[in-house]
This record gives structure tokens, sequence and C-alpha cells, in this order.
């Protein structure tokens, strides 16, 4: 399946396709579950007061319940398997179906109660990153309350005071649990839904893992040498585009919570940088940006108009990061002649392979065997041959004819004739160089001064 088909055919549109009934204790909230991977797209809340929803990448929102005026969620925490993109699943730890959580939203002054039920094999918490509430709320292991023993629900109960975009996570085996795929995202609204209206506000976490090519487990003890780099527990090609009308206000909300920063760099726009989780940034301090660099722990708003149509770039600037498993370890060949070698180990091991001589290009469209469940190491088919990215990457479509709260991808931007590279098919003229040895403009003579006395 190309990527249009896979998209149409993950139940973009169809919101609920997702989601399975599960059988809620009386008294409990239903808590509902993703069994996919598909961007859900939002609908406007069905009670409560009214805010414009957020659009989580290859995620979705969780539904609540209004009782006496406290807007009830369900989270259950709980190993699930997450497709990073097709052609591999990882076993995760999650929340209601899926890695990472579903993102909760609500409006600034709601009175919120979350449901916690631990479906894990050890005890667990869940911490709200950024959120301004009573101590014994903020879900601290050992310090604010006892960790959530496996089997057992909390519950958590606060107003949600400032609008903003927040992040939750565990704080009770964190490097375990995080590791693991354990996260989610909230945003609270503001009181006046035209408050910083945009038309997209798009919102995905950071996230990295560490799984051996053909393993389904993340290794939970690696520190920084992650080999599969993620926006909300998916890889490119996996990622959805993020796609545009023309002239649209845009907003993309972007948490980290992985072990390194990440710069994250958008082509052909420039935007500015308009909130942090610890809220928004008056107007006139905003400042502009291609690339914005999210530290660990923190997030970023970024806006822009998409007034520039086309398929434009998006990803993290480390260039590792648009990498995928396999590969990280292959040592540099650039330069080196390896036939001979090669000729050589043929005789011993029959299909022996060289890579990498003239640069890494070449695994991109090689039809290597991989072993089953993993990803190569860069991929992703575009108009005009491999894209050679893989990780933290995707592209934002910016089109003219695309329909108000319209997602689905458009295809590839067709470019208008006389607007694109092209070969250049005159004669190579031979480079003048500068002639080394003698002075140039620019040169300058120096006096240098020692103890004292001029030399
Ligand atoms: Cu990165």
């Amino acid at each position: 399946m190309n990527r249009r088909q896979f998209f149409t055919h993950s139940g973009v549109g169809l919101l609920g396709a997702g989601l399975i009934s599960r059988a809620a204790a009386a008294a409990l909230p239903e808590a509902a579950s993703a069994d996919s991977a598909a961007t859900q797209i939002p609908v406007a809340p069905p009670n409560g007061r009214p805010f414009h929803p957020v659009i989580t990448l290859n995620g979705w929102s969780l539904p609540w319940r209004m009782k006496n005026s406290v807007k009830e969620f369900h989270l259950i925490a709980e190993p699930v398997v997450r497709e990073i993109a097709p052609g591999m699943v990882a076993h995760l730890w999650g929340y209601n179906g899926q890695s990472p959580g579903p993102t909760i939203e609500v409006v600034e002054g709601d009175r919120v109660r979350v449901f916690v039920t631990n479906k894990l094999p050890e005890p667990t918490t869940i911490h709200w990153h950024g959120q301004i509430l009573p101590n014994g709320m903020d879900g601290v292991g050992g310090l604010t309350q006892p960790q959530i023993p496996p089997g057992k629900t909390y519950v958590y109960e606060f107003i949600a005071r400032h609008a903003g975009t927040y992040m939750y996570h565990p704080h009770a085996d964190e490097m375990v649990q995080m590791a693991m795929g354990m996260m989610g995202f909230w945003v609270t609204h503001p009181k006046d839904p035209n408050t910083m209206r945009v038309d997209r506000d798009f919102v995905f976490l950071t996230n990295a893992y560490d799984i051996e090519p053909g393993a389904y487990t993340p290794k939970v003890n690696t520190m920084l040498d992650f080999n599969l780099w993620t926006w909300n527990s998916r890889a490119f090609p996996g990622i959805d585009p993020l796609v545009c009308r023309l002239g649209d206000k845009v907003r993309i909300r972007m948490g980290n919570l992985t072990m390194t920063n990440h710069p994250i760099h958008l082509h052909g726009h420039r935007f500015v940088v308009a909130g942090t989780d610890g809220g928004w940034i008056a107007p006139a301090a905003r400042w502009p940006e291609v690339t914005v660099d999210i530290a660990v722990g923190q997030m970023r708003a970024i806006e822009f108009t998409a007034d520039n149509p086309g398929d434009w770039a998006f990803h993290c600037h480390k260039a590792h990061h648009t990498m995928n498993a396999m590969g990280h370890q292959v040592p540099t060949m650039i330069g080196v002649d390896q036939q001979k070698v090669a000729e050589k180990i043929s005789r011993l091991i029959p299909g022996y392979m060289t890579m990498g001589s003239t640069g890494m290009s070449e695994m991109s469209q090689m039809q290597m065997p991989l072993p089953p469940n993993t990803l190569p190491m860069m991929t992703g088919e575009g108009p005009y041959g491999p894209i050679e990215m893989g990780g933290m990457f995707s592209v934002v479509k910016v089109r003219r004819d695309q329909k108000p709260g319209d997602y689905s991808d458009p295809g590839w931007y067709q470019q208008p004739p006389g607007t694109q590279a092209y070969e250049w098919l005159g004669e190579l003229q031979p480079a003048p160089r500068a002639a080394a040895g003698r002075a140039r403009p620019g040169d300058m003579e120096m006096r240098v001064k020692r103890n004292g006395h001029a030399h």
C-alpha cells in the first residue's frame, strides 16, 4: 500500500472506528481504548465548555463523561502493542491500548477527575507535568502519594487552572516506564474558544526506543544510544503528514520526554515560538525561528501561516535521529575500495556484500533481507525516489485546494513548471582556483609585539 492508501485504510476520518468499549465498573467512567495507530480526526466536544480540539499525530483524544459538572477521564496503564511503522511492531507499556496514551483535552477552569487503573506488573503513578495543582495530586511516588499497586485504581482530582500544553507520565520506576513508552499529552484550552484561535493545532511527543532488529521489547537500560527515534511512538514513514490548507494558521505543540534534545526544523516557512509548558509567550516576546531546540522535559508550541504551497520536510536536525535501526554501528567506508576484500571474503562467505563505499545512500535502494520486525535504516519512497530518511521525519503538506478540516493525505505536490531544480546540460568549465603562495585580497601584514619589543 502507498502512504495515501495506508492513511485511508487505517481509519482516519472515522472517529470511533478504533475505539472499543471496555466494560467499565458501574462507578467508573468508561475507559475507551484505541487499537490502531491511525490519526483520529478531532470532533467538537459533545458536552462541557466549547473548545477547538487539537489533532494528535498518529493518536487520539480521550473521551470523558460529565458528572455533576466534573470532567471525568479513565486512564488504564497497561502493556500495549504499538506499530512503529508498517513492518514493525513494538511491545510497549502505555495507556488505553496505545503508546503514547490518549491526549487529554480540558478547558481552563474545568474541575477534572482522572481515574488511573494500573494493569502493569509493577506499581506506577501519574505526574501531571507543568500543571499547578495541590501537592498531593502531583503524582510523585513515595513523595506525594504511595505508588499505585498492580490491579488498583487511584483518583486524581484538580482544577485545570491555566490554559496551556502539558504532558503526563509516571513518576514511579521512571527509567523503565518511560523507556517502555508511558507518556501522553494534556491540553488545557482557553476559556474563550476564540482566544489564540488557529485553523490546525497538531500535537506530538518525541520519544526514543532501543529495540534490537528482530526483537519486540525495548532495552530499558539504554541511556543514550537508542536506535528508534520516534514521534508519538512512530518512525518515518509511519508518521502521518501534517496536512494544511494554504493560508491556514497552524500551531504545532511538541513535547520532549526522551533522554536528549531535539532541534526540530521546518522547511519553507518561518515560525514563532509561541509557548512553553510554562505558559504562552506574550506576542511581543515571541521570536522567529526555522529550528526550535526542545530540551529534555520541555514543550514548545510553534505557530506559522502555511503560506507556501508544497511538500515541506519537517524533522529533527540531528542526522542520526532521522534514521531507523540498522546502520548505527556500520563503519564508515567512504573512499575505501572494498572490491578486492569482498572477492576474498566471498570465497569464504557466499553472498557477502560491501556497504557504503560511496556514502550510505545506496543502502536506501538495496533490497537487503532484514530480520523480521525491523525497519530499514532509511526509507520512505517519494515521487522522485527514496527519501533516505527514517525516525523523526514527516512532511508538512500545504495545498490550496485542501478543504477546511480535511486532514486526508493529498498525495505528492506537483511542482509548477519552472520551479524545480534541474540538470545543467551545458558545458562544464574548469573551476578557477586561487594560486597558492601569493597574497590574496584580504591578506594583511601584522606586526607582533613580544616582551614589549617590536619584531
Ligand atoms: Cu532528535
